[in-house]
Order: structure tokens, then C-alpha cells, then sequence
């Protein structure tokens, strides 16, 4: 048998040629019945019981970060309805927390031709696309064979848990099942940081001593004034119980002025943004460093802040041993190492925004009182982005907004959240591998784990690496293929198979990621299992969710934790895993758990019958580090000085210790968060004659990463493109709706132009998350903008830049309608 996929070429504006394929399909003309749209019913019906069997509660739990609770309606065990929450209401605190397009879809979803629907094992090369159904004893004999293979043979650290986010909302239906069954037979090699925001959650600890959320966005109705950075809740917090509902309501209530620093003019910058700051990407400290710059000339900072709070940003709170001159305020006056005084006009030749500008901009982040800066994570998702999220914690310093109502730290908006007890991943006080590496170098582990080390490649927990990935699990997760940058290197790497011998890919829908396993699980979706969901967490409000199995099993698939327990009796460690539990019974032991530590929190019934509890944040909002303004001495940061570390010790050492070998441009450490001209940065882009183009890869409405995107609907209303000035399309004599190839010298996509001045004159954004789809002569016809990434860790966190490429675009053909 060839592959299960079906033919994914899906052509451009091909909506219709996409539905019929997929209309082919077995499984959805055995459901075709069940899909019509909920708009063309009653109104009575499309919100009653009328003519289903019941309506169960679950939730979306793709990782967009909202969670938004849904009423699934079954008739004849199939879904025929998908409805929004219909608790809460309007008020900031109590918001319904109404589904977007993507959770509404989730029939397409569940009944989706891509469903796995029986385990298969590879008959031909690793991802020469050859399977065969087999059964579920076979595949779970597979599997306990090769993990105690790997294990006697090359030990425990040979095993790896990939890093994935599908099932992120879920508890049971997390991710947690196989780790636990993972470390009940001795553990894995461990990942630390995530594709999310690993280069921030680097950076944390040096400047502010650990994770630090900033004040919620509810709290910016106390602010004069908000900065965003590359912050887009309107697009990546899409519920309307989210950060959307509360971002909108504030600013319309409230009122309160809204400067969004993005490339791009983003969903937030159309709805409530007064002012676009458009910047190239991986320039944001040098926009920074403009900005404080101004703000010293001019005396607008707050000096008493900075003295009294920071480490570093004057010679004379420099940490003892620190070089002379190498201060914040001396790298603003050019008395630093690359002696350039970094003045607005300097910022703006970095940056392409105006000095002008950048001078009136200074001025009013620094007198508009209070002001919350705040940064969503697309600004540290770069080579470097280190540097850049440090830098907006600086600005947020330099005006002394650090801890105060109305006020916020330069991190991402924080909330307040249930303490649900999650699943537990090991039993005891620690996994029993400690040995980690980044979640984003794992690729480098199977070709040359053994070379990796911790001033290299960040090992942690030991100075290298004894072997390398041997026997990989891929649960949740189209980062194997999709979601990692550099498709052709990660597919050059895993054909090898002498290298990672064994990979298993357990999901739902056939993905990229799955054409290069060995063997392919079926899984349920969480709407064919029970659970308690957490629940999400949106500014001052959390909430948890009823998880009912709405319908049975589909298929011959199963979920994590029955596939789990059948490999753990193979290994003689099934008590060890269950705990003698079902999954039920975990269910209820995890609502026992959540209630000895929150006695509101409902009983399962209560909550079966309310289906979402909801919970009001007890000390009114969030406010990031208020402790520690209010008493600093009290309350120290992490840090080495307990202070905020501007100029950071820890990291002037290892500037000296770590190993950048072979690099280009823009791989270092620095004590100070400098800009750097980074590989494909924005001056590369300037000289570069191939490829001068930076391709950023912004989240899209129409998926979240790759979750949904293969579903005709959402295909439909959110085509893959990419976005370019009209400044570049016309010297490329490109039109909007024009078919183009965006190519890098790694690799080749085909896609639509949409010909915008919502992005900056030498940049284009092709939204990530789509489908690797590559036709008969290797063009990404699907447009996953991984196909043109590069793969290069950045250099302290070793994650993923996913925001930075430098690429070239040019016309395939003519839109003709
Ligand atoms: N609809 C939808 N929602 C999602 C997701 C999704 O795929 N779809 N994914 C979810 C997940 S897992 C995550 S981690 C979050 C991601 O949340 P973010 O990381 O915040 O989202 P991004 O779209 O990557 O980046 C946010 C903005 O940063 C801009 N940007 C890019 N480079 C730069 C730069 O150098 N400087 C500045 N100032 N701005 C820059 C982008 O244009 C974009 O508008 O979203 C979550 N929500
Ligand atoms: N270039 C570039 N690349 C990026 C990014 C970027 O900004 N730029 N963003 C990165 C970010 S922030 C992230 S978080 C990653 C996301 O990348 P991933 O974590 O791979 O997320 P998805 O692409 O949504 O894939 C999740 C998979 O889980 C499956 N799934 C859902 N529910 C279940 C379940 O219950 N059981 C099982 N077994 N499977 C399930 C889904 O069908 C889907 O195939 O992508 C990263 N990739
Ligand atoms: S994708 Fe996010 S916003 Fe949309 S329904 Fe799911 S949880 Fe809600
Ligand atoms: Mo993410």
C-alpha cells in the first residue's frame, strides 16, 4: 500500500478542487450528512437539544493559548453540532468565552479525510512514503521491542521525547502520557524551552532572575499609555474570553493610546492601534538603545528607578569586577567596545524608522504616565532574540514603569490562573534523567549527539553528550517535519535511520511529520476521551473546563493513555505507570488533588454540570514584580545582586567561556542587550544580491501553527500567502493575487502575493504553519515557510529563529480571474 495521505497539492484558489479530493474520501462521505452549517438550522435547534442524543462539554485544546470551552451535540454517536460557551457574559471578568473559526470547525477536524485511522508501519525507506496497516499488537510489540533494545544498548539518554504543542490544553489528553511511561522505564533525554519562546525564557534569568510576566491587560486601563512589541493578542489570543475580548474592551472603555513596534500592521495595530511603528525585524534593541538615548540627552529617565532597582545601566551600579565603560549609559555614548554613539540617527539606519520619529517617540514613552511596554514573543523569536527581548525589559527600566499599577516590565501581559493538578509525568521529586538539551537542537543530537556540549551546543546537567538520539517519540507534534525550521536538513538527517534508529509518531490527522516515521498511532481527539481541562487563563480570570467523551473511539484509534498502558505491560512496568488507575479514576484522583489545594474548585459533578468554572483573580490585577518594587530588599530578584541586572555578570563570563565555532555574524553573548547585526539580519539584507528580502513568519488566523490547516474551511477562508510592500512587488513586477515562488538558498515555496502596505518595504511574511506540501520537482506548493528557514540555534538559548530569513520572491504567474 502507498501512503494513507491523500493527495495534499492543493492548488491556488483551489478550494474547490481541495473539497472535492477531500469530498473522495472515505470517511467524510460516510459523514458528509453530519457537516451542514449550523447557520442554515433554527435558531431554537441550533442552540437546543432538538433531535440530538445530548450535548457534552469539552474544549479546544489546540496551543493558541485561549482554550476556549465548547458544546458538542451528538446524534447516533456522531457530532452534528458544534456550539460556543453560553455561560458568562460581557463584563471584563465573567466574558464569554466564545470559540473562534478554528474551534467551531472541529467537526471538519474530527471527521477529516487526514484521520489516522489504524497504526501503520513503514515498508520503504523512511519517508519514501511505502505503509502497511498493522495491527495494534503489532505495533505495541514494536514499539516495547525497540525502547528495550535502545535501552540495553546505548542507555536511557539514547530516548527522546519530542517537543510538540497539539494537545497543549488538555490534562490527561496533554502530552503526559507517554513521558510518564517513558520515565517509569528509566527516563529520557530531556529538553529544556520550548519553539514558543525559548530565546526570551533564556534571557529571563540574566536580567530579571527567573520568568516574569508583565501586568495583565486588563491592569492597561490604569495606563496613559501602551507599547506593544511584536505583541498580537487581537490574532494569537483569538477567544473571545481571551486577551482579544479584554484587549478590545480596554481600549474601548478606557480609551487607552496604543503604539504597536511590529513589522507588520497587525490585527492589533487595525483594531486598536493609534500608531504603527513599522521596524525591521531583529532591530528592535537598536530601536531601543535610539529611544534611551534620547531619553538621557533630554534627562527623561528615571534616574532614582535605575539607581536604586538596576545593576549596570550607570558605571557606578556596575557590578564589581565589570570593566570600566561597560555600562548601558557608556554603550549609549559610544565609550564602549564598538565606540558608535547610538543616537537616533544611528537607530534609524538600523531600524528604517525615522530619527524624527524615534525623537518624538522617546519623549512620549517617557512622560505618558503610567505606561505599560510589553512584548509578545515574536520579537525573540530570531538569531539573537536574546538581545532584543532584554533590551525591552531595559526600556520599561529606563522609565521606571517596572511594578506599578497601570505600569508594566517590557515581558508579555500576565494573568491569573486555577492551580488544576496536571497529570503527573513521574512520580517522585525529579525525572530520573537529568541530562537535558534545547528543545530545538535535537537534530543535532542524532547526527552528532556524542560532539554536543554545554558551552557549545547549552548540554545541561553534564559537559557532553555520551550518545546520541537514538529511538525519538513524536506525540502532539508536526515539529518533527513542519514546525522546525530547514524541512531539507531535517529530512536529509532522519533518512539516515542507522542514525535515530526509531521514531514513533502518534496524531490524528496524517501530517508532514508523519511521513517520516516508522510507525504511525492513531490517536483519539480529546472529544473521544475524558478529561479535566485546566483551563486558560486570561488576564484576571481563570477557568476550567468539563473534558466528556462525546463520542466513542473513531476508527481503530485510541487514546495516549490506553496505548501507553499496552506498552507499559510489554515492560513489565504497567503498576508503576497506572497507579492501578484508569483514566476515569486519574480524572478523579486529579480533581481530589486540585481540591486539597483549592477548596472553591467544583466537585466533578458540580463542574460536569456548569461545564466551565470560572475564577476572578483574588488580588485584583495582575501587577508583574510588585513585590519586588514595593521592597526590593525584601523581596530581591533572583538575580546575583537581587537586582535587575542591565549589565549581567553571569553573562560577561560566559561571553569569554562559551564556543561559538564556524559561526557568521551575530552568534555571541553580551553582558549588555545590545543589538547585534545577526546571519540574515537586516544589514546582511542590504548587501545581500540573492536574497534581500527578511522573511518574518507571523501566527495566522487560520490555524494555529499547523493544527487546522489541512481542514478545506479554514483553507478557504484563510489562504496561505505571503505578504509584500507594494514597493517591492512592483520592482519585481509582482500583483496582488499573483502566484510567486519565495525561495531562500535553502529551499523553494509557491504561493499567492498579497501586495500590502501593512508590511515594511523589505520584508514579506509568509504566516507559518502551513502544510509541507512539495510537488513532482521539490517546490513547497503547501507554503510552509520552513521549506526557506535556515536551521541555526541562537546563541544562548540554542532556539529556534523562526522569524528570521533572508529570502528572494519573484513572479510564477499572472493572476487572471
Ligand atoms: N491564530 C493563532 N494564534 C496563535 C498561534 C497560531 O498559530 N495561530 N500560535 C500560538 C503560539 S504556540 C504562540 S507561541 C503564540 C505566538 O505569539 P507571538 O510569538 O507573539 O506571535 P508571532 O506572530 O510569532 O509574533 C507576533 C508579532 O511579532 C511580529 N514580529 C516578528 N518579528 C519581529 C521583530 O523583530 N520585532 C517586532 N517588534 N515584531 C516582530 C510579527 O509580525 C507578529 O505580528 O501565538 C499563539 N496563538
Ligand atoms: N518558522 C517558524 N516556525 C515555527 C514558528 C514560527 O513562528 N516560525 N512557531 C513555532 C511555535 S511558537 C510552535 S509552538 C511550534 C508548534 O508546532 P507543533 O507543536 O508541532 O504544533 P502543531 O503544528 O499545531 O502540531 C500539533 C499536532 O498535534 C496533533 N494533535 C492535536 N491533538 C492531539 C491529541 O490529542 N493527540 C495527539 N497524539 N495528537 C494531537 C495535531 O493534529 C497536530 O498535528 O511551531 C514552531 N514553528
Ligand atoms: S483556536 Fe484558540 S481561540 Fe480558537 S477556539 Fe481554539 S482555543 Fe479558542
Ligand atoms: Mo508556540
Amino acid at each position: 500500500m502507498t501512503s494513507p495521505v491523500i493527495d495534499r497539492e492543493v492548488s491556488r484558489r483551489s478550494f474547490m478542487k481541495w473539497s472535492s479530493i477531500a469530498g473522495g474520501s472515505a470517511a467524510l462521505v460516510a459523514t458528509a450528512a453530519h457537516l451542514g452549517m449550523p447557520g442554515t438550522m433554527s435558531a431554537a435547534a441550533a442552540d437546543g437539544m432538538e433531535g440530538v442524543d445530548g450535548t457534552f462539554w469539552n474544549a479546544c485544546l489546540a496551543n493558541c493559548q485561549s482554550r476556549c470551552p465548547l458544546r458538542l451535540q451528538v446524534k447516533d454517536g456522531t457530532v452534528v453540532r458544534v456550539l460556543p460557551d453560553n455561560t458568562g457574559s460581557d463584563e471584563l471578568g465573567d466574558l464569554q468565552i466564545r470559540a473562534c473559526v478554528r474551534g467551531l470547525n472541529q467537526r471538519e477536524r474530527i471527521y477529516s479525510p487526514d484521520r489516522i485511522k489504524k497504526p501503520m508501519k513503514r515498508t520503504g525507506k523512511r519517508g519514501e512514503g511505502k505503509w502497511e496497516e498493522i495491527s495494534w499488537e503489532e505495533a505495541f510489540d514494536t514499539i516495547a521491542s525497540n525502547m528495550k533494545r535502545v535501552k540495553d544498548t546505548y542507555g536511557n539518554e539514547a530516548i527522546w521525547y519530542h517537543y510538540g504543542s497539539g494537545s497543549t490544553g488538555g490534562n490527561i489528553t496533554k502530552r503526559g502520557t507517554w513521558p510518564r511511561l517513558l520515565n517509569s522505564y528509566g527516563g529520557y533525554l530531556g529538553y529544556y524551552g520550548d519553539y514558543s519562546t525559548a530565546q526570551i525564557t533564556a534571557a529571563f534569568p540574566y536580567q530579571y532572575g527567573g520568568w516574569m510576566a508583565s501586568n495583565s491587560l486588563e491592569d492597561a486601563q490604569n495606563s496613559k499609555l501602551q507599547v506593544m512589541f511584536g505583541n498580537n493578542p487581537l490574532e494569537t489570543r483569538m477567544s473571545g474570553g481571551g486577551e482579544l475580548g479584554v484587549v478590545q474592551k480596554i481600549r474601548r472603555e478606557h480609551g487607552v493610546r496604543t503604539i504597536i513596534v511590529d513589522p507588520r500592521y497587525s490585527e492589533t495595530a487595525v483594531d486598536v492601534g493609534d500608531e504603527w511603528v513599522p521596524i525591521r525585524p531583529g532591530t528592535d534593541a537598536a530601536l531601543v538603545a535610539g529611544l534611551i538615548y534620547v531619553m538621557v540627552e533630554e534627562n527623561l529617565q528615571d534616574q532614582d528607578f535605575l539607581d536604586k532597582y538596576c545593576v549596570g545601566f550607570d558605571e557606578k551600579t556596575l557590578p564589581e569586577g565589570a570593566p570600566k565603560n561597560s555600562s548601558y549609559r557608556a554603550y549609549l555614548e559610544g565609550k564602549g567596545e564598538d565606540g558608535i554613539e547610538k543616537t537616533p540617527e544611528w537607530a534609524a539606519d538600523i531600524t528604517g524608522y525615522p530619527a524624527a520619529k524615534i525623537r518624538r517617540l522617546a519623549r512620549e514613552i517617557a512622560t505618558a504616565k503610567p505606561c505599560a511596554v510589553t512584548q509578545g514573543w515574536g520579537v525573540q523569536r530570531h538569531a539573537n532574540g536574546e538581545n532584543n527581548a532584554r533590551a525591552i525589559f531595559t526600556l520599561a527600566a529606563a522609565i521606571g514603569q517596572i511594578g506599578i499599577p497601570g505600569g508594566g516590565n517590557g515581558a508579555r501581559e500576565g494573568n491569573f490562573s486555577i492551580p488544576v493538578k496536571a497529570f503527573p509525568l513521574f512520580d517522585g521529586e525529579a525525572p530520573p534523567v537529568a541530562t537535558q538539551i534545547s528543545c530545538f537542537n535535537w537534530i543535532d543530537a542524532i547526527d552528532h549527539g556524542p560532539e554536543m556540549t554545554d558551552v557549545r551546543d547549552g548540554v545541561r546537567g553534564k559537559e557532553k553528550l555520551d550518545v546520541g538520539i537514538k529511538l525519538m517519540v513524536v506525540n502532539a507534534s508536526n515539529t518533527l517535519i513542519n514546525q522546525h525550521n530547514d524541512v531539507h536538513v531535517t529530512q536529509e538527517t532522519l533518512a539516515d535511520d542507522t542514525k535515530c534508529e526509531f521514531i514513533v509518531v502518534i496524531d490524528h490527522q496524517w501530517t508532514p511529520s508523519c511521513d517520516w516515521g516508522d510507525i504511525v498511532l492513531p490517536s483519539t481527539t480529546n472529544f473521544e476521551e475524558n478529561d479535566l481541562i485546566p483551563g486558560a487563563s486570561c488576564s484576571d480570570t481563570g477557568w476550567s473546563i468539563w473534558g466528556a467523551k462525546a463520542i466513542e473511539p473513531l476508527y481503530d484509534t485510541k487514546t495516549g493513555y490506553d496505548m501507553c498502558t499496552e506498552i507499559a505491560r510489554r515492560l513489565g512496568i504497567e503498576e508503576e505507570f497506572t497507579q492501578g488507575r484508569t483514566q476515569e479514576e486519574w480524572r478523579t484522583w486529579l480533581f481530589e488533588e486540585t481540591k486539597a489545594g483549592f477548596p472553591d474548585f467544583p466537585s466533578e459533578k458540580e463542574l460536569e454540570e456548569m461545564g466551565v468554572f470560572r475564577f476572578r483573580n483574588p488580588n485584583g490585577h495582575f501587577i508583574g514584580m510588585k513585590d519586588f518594587r514595593e521592597d526590593p530588599e525584601a523581596n530581591p530578584l533572583m538575580t546575583p545582586s537581587g537586582k535587575i541586572e542591565i549589565y549581567s555578570a553571569p553573562l560577561a563570563e560566559m561571553a569569554e567561556t562559551w564556543v561559538f565555532e564556524g559561526i557568521t555574524e551575530g552568534d555571541k553573548l553580551t553582558a549588555l542587550p545590545e543589538h547585534i547585526d545577526t546571519w540574515e539580519g537586516a544589514l546582511e539584507a542590504r548587501t545581500n544580491k540573492d536574497y534581500p528580502l527578511q522573511c518574518i513568519a507571523h501566527h495566522y488566523k487560520g490555524r494555529t501553527h499547523s493544527s487546522y490547516a489541512n481542514l478545506a474551511k479554514n483553507l478557504e477562508a484563510h489562504p496561505q500567502m505571503v505578504w509584500i510592500n507594494p514597493d517591492d512587488a512592483e520592482e519585481r513586477d509582482i500583483r496582488n493575487g499573483d502566484i510567486v515562488d519565495v525561495f531562500s538558498s535553502r529551499g523553494r515555496i509557491r504561493t499567492e502575493a498579497r501586495v500590502t502596505p501593512r508590511i515594511a518595504p523589505g520584508v514579506v511574511s509568509i504566516p507559518q504553519g502551513a502544510w509541507y506540501t512539495p510537488d513532482k520537482d521539490g517546490v513547497d506548493v503547501g507554503g510552509n515557510v520552513n521549506t526557506v528557514m535556515k536551521y541555526h540555534p541562537s546563541p544562548l538559548a540554542k532556539g529556534n529563529p523562526g522569524h528570521t530569513s533572508l529570502v528572494q520572491v519573484e513572479l510564477y504567474e499572472r493572476y487572471t480571474k
